[in-house]
């Protein structure tokens, strides 16, 4: 094995992090493409816990976690500080919040036939409350959470906002967001998102297509600030 190996999922929202990491950062990888009801033994050998992202390097590292692989990635080559930026301790506390309780609330606003014992509202109340009331508040401010520039936090957190905004999408317009509905817009928009979502055939390691020249241009100019309505940046 000559390049790292991704498993991944391509609507998996941690898969979509790592995905990105890895393309920003300019890695040329292999992507698996796996079935989540028939996970390859190849994966469950590497790594028994059995989610994706994983990735495993040629000397043998297996990374089982996607916020390791963005790190590591960005380890590699990071010449826009997109890993120091996500290391404030504010950056840092909306991780741990995206990943525990929005994570939560954000499984049980979407998928309510599975949690029969929970209130669908409820939770996107307190998804709105825990994460994406912050969040406005943050980028009423600054354009990305990075600042006037993208860090990891941006690509870790947008693939969850996507998800919840997805579940009821004439709602969540409606709502008192409109410094986070124009970030999730920007990177929707993004040629990084479009290049993490090329569709691989499954079940077969496949090389991911890298950025092409126009999407590294693009990327590297996401410092110009983007002109939200309700942006003040400095
Ligand atoms: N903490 C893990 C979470 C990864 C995760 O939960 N991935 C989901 C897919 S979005 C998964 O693989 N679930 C296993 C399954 O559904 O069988 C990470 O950050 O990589």
């Amino acid at each position: 094995m000559t390049k790292p190996l991704l498993y991944t999922y391509r609507r998996c929202p941690y898969a979509m992090r790592a995905r990105m990491a890895l393309l920003v950062a300019g890695i040329t990888f292999d992507g698996f493409e796996i079935v989540l009801r028939d996970k390859p033994a190849a994966l469950l050998a590497l790594s028994p816990k059995a989610t994706v992202p994983v990735l495993q390097l040629p000397d043998g590292q297996v990374l089982e976690e996607s916020w390791e692989i963005v790190q590591w990635a960005l380890a590699s080559q990071d010449p826009q500080g997109w890993w120091s930026r996500a290391q404030s301790a504010e950056n840092l506390d909306l991780l741990v919040c995206n990943d525990g309780p929005f994570k939560l609330h954000l499984d049980r606003y979407k998928y309510p036939e599975r949690y029969a014992e929970s209130a669908r509202d409820v939770h996107r109340e307190q998804a709105v409350a825990v994460l994406l009331m912050p969040l406005e508040k943050r980028l009423q401010h600054k354009p990305y959470l990075g600042g006037v520039a993208p860090c990891a936090t941006d690509i870790a957190l947008f693939p969850f906002v996507r998800q919840f905004a997805a579940v009821e999408p004439s709602w969540f317009v409606d709502q008192p967001l409109p410094a986070l509905q124009f970030w999730l817009k920007h990177w929707l928009a993004s040629p990084l998102f479009e290049a993490c979502m090329v569709k691989l055939p499954s079940q077969t390691a496949t090389p991911f297509p890298p950025l092409t020249p126009a999407m590294v241009s693009a990327v590297t100019q996401a410092t110009v600030i983007p002109s939200s309505p309700s942006s003040t940046a400095a």
